[in-house]
């Protein structure tokens, strides 16, 4: 009898590890948000496509639809990049993120020039509205949510809105501005202000009272946006749960657009490689000490699951992120659930155990 149990056992926890390997991460958490990645172009014609097909079910551009790259001079327009990953999306059955519209990095600096003179305040304000008309217009129906500002704040103590050319310029309704010329563009897509460094205190104070000031004022922000760019030794189990009670409260989508877990300490500033930067192994302690963060992450996320609307890892798996490069240049990473063969790591089997 007590064998026949022990079979009957085998059999059932085989079929369902069958039935588990045949499952995507988007399957495990059909029921709680979608699982997005952040992609370039290249990466779909290679194998991480059947993997993307297969886990993912929205998308984001890494790059490709920044302003640099999708607006290099003011009357051109490069679509080629944008386009291919809307398609693949499409093509996919997959949900597509906007990012992003205004943000102080990868921006040309056409837009604040004229005649090699500063530009004045109100062709900005006109430039940025026909950025964001063209680029929202062109993926109206398409591009479901748009990170339309990103990194506004000031990582600075002492300071609200960081200095950039938008806010030196335009002054700090620019970003009121660029919610309403989003919405203008497609008043079905969902808009999100975005930023890092979310679990730190005043940062996320900062945060949470700019976006209560824009929604004061009827400015149409449907969501946050958490990067989660985090690493080993953080958010802690408090951090982050005290980071998604915060936000909760605003009553918006929450969605974390940018995971990933760099397998160094956190560092805030870019550096020169040190000697100690070439022996970059992925050791056991490592890969155990980052599936422990992915797993009390992806506890959390599905704690607040009624204010998070969807997970976005920043790059598909181990072959390459911009964490290889980040915070130092040639320093290799690795961040997410696949490894550089694309097999599952085991923080992806804690993050799919629930
Ligand atoms: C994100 N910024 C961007 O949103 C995304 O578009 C990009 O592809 C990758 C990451 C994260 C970030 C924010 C601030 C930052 C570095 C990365 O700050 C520093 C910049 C230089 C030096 C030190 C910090």
């Amino acid at each position: 009898m007590k064998g026949i149990l022990l079979v009957v056992c085998m059999v059932v926890s085989g079929i369902a590890q069958a039935q588990d390997a045949e499952k995507g991460l988007k399957d495990f958490y059909k029921d709680y948000f979608t699982i997005g990645v952040a992609v370039s172009p290249r990466a779909l014609k290679t194998d991480e496509a059947e993997l993307i097909k297969k886990q993912f079910n929205s998308m984001t551009a890494e790059n490709a639809m920044k302003s640099q790259p999708i607006h290099p001079r003011e009357n051109e327009f490069n679509w080629k990049d944008a386009d291919s990953i809307a398609a693949f999306a499409q093509r996919n059955n997959m949900k597509l993120r906007g990012h992003t519209l205004v943000w102080h990095n990868q921006v040309p600096d056409w837009f604040f020039t004229d005649n090699g003179k500063p530009v004045s305040k109100e062709k900005l304000l006109e430039r940025m509205r026909t950025h964001i008309q063209t680029v929202v217009g062109r993926y109206k129906g398409k591009i479901y949510a748009w990170d339309v500002v990103n990194e506004a704040i000031s990582d600075k103590p002492d300071e609200f809105l960081r200095k950039t050319k938008w806010l030196e310029i335009l002054g700090e309704e620019y970003i009121a501005k660029a919610f309403q010329y989003a919405h203008e563009a497609d008043p079905n897509a969902l808009l999100f202000y975005n930023d890092y460094n979310e679990i730190d205190p005043g940062k996320r104070a900062k945060i949470i009272r700019l976006v209560e000031g824009l929604r004061k004022n009827n400015v149409p922000i449907h969501g946050v946006g958490l990067q989660a760019h985090w690493a080993l030794n953080e958010p802690s189990r408090e951090q982050l749960e005290q980071t998604l009670s915060d936000f909760s409260k605003l009553g918006l989508n929450i969605q974390i657009t940018e995971l990933d877990i760099s397998v160094y300490p956190k560092e805030h500033s870019a550096r020169d490689p040190k000697a100690e930067d070439a022996k970059a192994d992925f050791s056991d302690e490592k890969q155990q000490k980052q599936t422990a963060i992915y797993k009390m992450c992806f506890e959390l996320f599905r704690k607040y699951k009624s204010s998070i609307t969807s997970v976005t890892f920043w790059n598909i798996s181990d072959r390459s992120s911009w964490l290889d490069n980040f915070p130092v240049r040639g320093r290799k990473d690795y961040p997410l659930l696949f490894d550089a063969n694309l097999k599952p790591k085991s923080a992806y089997w804690e993050v799919v155990k629930f």
